[in-house]
């Protein structure tokens, strides 16, 4: 029996793991030997990353790994959320925390850069759903506002590129991170340099871009010595967290769409080319890189953010489990409050329950009067909004889509399971749980040569998790509610 052991660090906006993956005899076995939170730092009013206890963090998960488990994993990799980034001077040295994405630095960003360059042009040469955060707007914040940090950075690294360089001391630019940046020519590994010339972005500080499934080097000695570890290979897979985790869609062909679910819910279609169209471009839909050369055709949606931010809000008077809450969602009379969850007030508001309470008020649905009034809204508001970016997807796209597969911690909600699955009218299969810290080893493995190919991978995942499938019930009343959605 051949048994090979990897450790992902697959860190998100709120809490961060390191997740020893065995593989033995084409079945995976996932154990968490480390957990710890994630946060954003706010100083002088700004928001940042501690990159450097998150590194700390992650070499506890390296120590614990070989001294309480006492596994000696071959390979690590790490992936994270999009579009951050640290600066490195021209001696390698980290400068400053990095910005967080939901910084206010970002707020008037894109129309500041539309004044310079038509916002048509910059979907036409990106493909990229427009946010405020991403990179391109950060760093075009920074040029706008004359950033001397900007001034003497030779180098940027996206947030799992700078991990992998302060363990390995490779500075390696990885295509799927990179493709979250709004920065690089669709579906190829370059930049698009005509476009960031224009907008004044020094692109000196780029570095060359490579595809995930490759060795970028090998822990530091000094990483090796205080870990306890072997100076053991780091890996560059998917770095962005969405495309590790749709590695891991136990898919068995390709008709299906899939949810993301975790701070965000991304909705999309694997396709094997970006989709770059007038209409998607209304859409506001992306096309970012994944494994193998596949393309994410999807749409972002603030997904449990709400949820979490309500219960931060809430913490000082209540403070509820997840499945309290959807509890009392559960008993709440459906469809009586609905939001746009992706009106940008509910980006970054500091007080969430009052946002979702001034949308009902400020569209003539009243207000919400208890705080499961306000969860059971957010719930049925996600469901409306999946049907209708699936609704989205398939009027430029004739991929037959007969399921969705739901995967990452959001899957274990099988309220919202099932309620996607009635308001969308399709089943639900919903699991792996741990869907980006398995795409994440099994990169891994790919890279070290005990796995081929993406459908290698996913045979794996089929293997070794349970999924459990939501099939659409009928006699609600999901079409009206869809209706007064579509309304808003
Ligand atoms: C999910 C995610 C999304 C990205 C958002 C911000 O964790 O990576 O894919 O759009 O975070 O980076």
């Amino acid at each position: 029996m051949t048994t090979h052991h990897f450790l992902a660090f697959d860190l998100g906006a709120s809490s961060g793991r390191a997740i020893l993956g065995t593989l033995e005899n084409q079945k995976l076995s996932l154990t968490e030997v480390h957990r710890f939170t994630n946060q954003m730092q706010r100083v002088h009013g700004h928001d940042f990353w501690n990159i450097f206890s998150l590194f700390e963090e992650l070499k506890t998960g390296l120590k614990k790994c070989i001294s309480d488990f006492k596994i000696q994993p071959e390979s690590i990799a790490v992936d994270t959320w999009g579009v951050d980034f640290v600066h490195l001077d021209n001696n390698g040295q980290i400068l400053s925390l990095p910005f967080a994405y939901r910084d206010s630095r970002t707020n008037t960003a894109m129309e500041d850069l539309f004044r310079l360059l038509p916002k048509e042009e910059v979907y036409r040469q990106t493909g990229i759903q427009f946010m405020q955060f991403n990179s391109l707007f950060q760093l075009f914040s920074m040029v706008r506002d004359k950033s001397p940090l900007l001034k003497i950075t030779d180098r940027i690294l996206f947030m799992p590129n700078a991990l992998n360089y302060l363990f390995s001391g490779e500075a390696k630019t990885e295509f799927s991170i990179a493709s979250t940046s709004q920065m690089i020519v669709p579906g190829a590994c370059k930049w698009q340099t005509p476009l960031l010339e224009k907008a004044g972005i020094p692109t000196s500080i780029l570095g060359d871009i490579i595809l995930p499934g490759q060795q970028i080097g090998s822990l530091t000695e000094e990483v090796a010595r205080e870990t306890g570890s072997t100076q053991i290979p780091v890996i560059a897979v998917a770095g962005h967290d969405t495309a590790s985790a749709i590695a891991s869609v136990p898919a068995e062909n390709d008709n299906f769409a899939y949810i993301s679910s975790g701070t965000w819910s991304i909705f999309g279609i694997e396709t094997p080319q970006p989709i770059i169209s007038k209409q998607t471009a209304a859409m506001n839909f992306t096309n970012e890189g994944g494994v193998e050369g596949t393309t994410r055709f999807l749409k972002n949606i603030m997904g449990m953010w709400l949820i979490q931010e309500c219960r931060r809000t809430w913490a000082k008077e209540t403070d509820y489990s997840w499945m309290e809450m959807v509890e009392l969602a559960r008993n709440s009379e459906p469809f009586k409050y609905l939001i746009d969850p992706d009106d940008s007030n509910f980006l970054n508001p500091g007080d969430m329950p009052a946002a979702i309470t001034a949308f009902c008020e400020e569209t003539g649905q009243g207000r919400p009067a208890t705080h499961a009034e306000i969860i059971r809204c957010i719930y049925d508001s996600l469901a409306l909004k999946y049907r209708f970016t699936l609704d989205q997807i398939r009027s430029v796209s004739d991929r037959p889509i007969d399921k969705i597969h739901i995967i990452g911690g959001g899957a274990n909600n099988h309220f919202l399971n099932q309620l996607t699955a009635n308001v969308t009218g399709l089943p639900v299969v919903a699991g792996p749980t741990e869907a980006t810290a398995t795409g994440n080893i099994l990169m891994q493995a790919k890279a070290l040569g005990y796995l081929r190919t993406l459908a290698d991978i996913r045979e794996v995942v089929r293997e070794s998790f349970e999924v459990t499938v939501f099939s659409p019930e009928t006699g609600g009343e999901w079409d009206k509610a869809y209706q007064t959605f579509c309304n808003l």
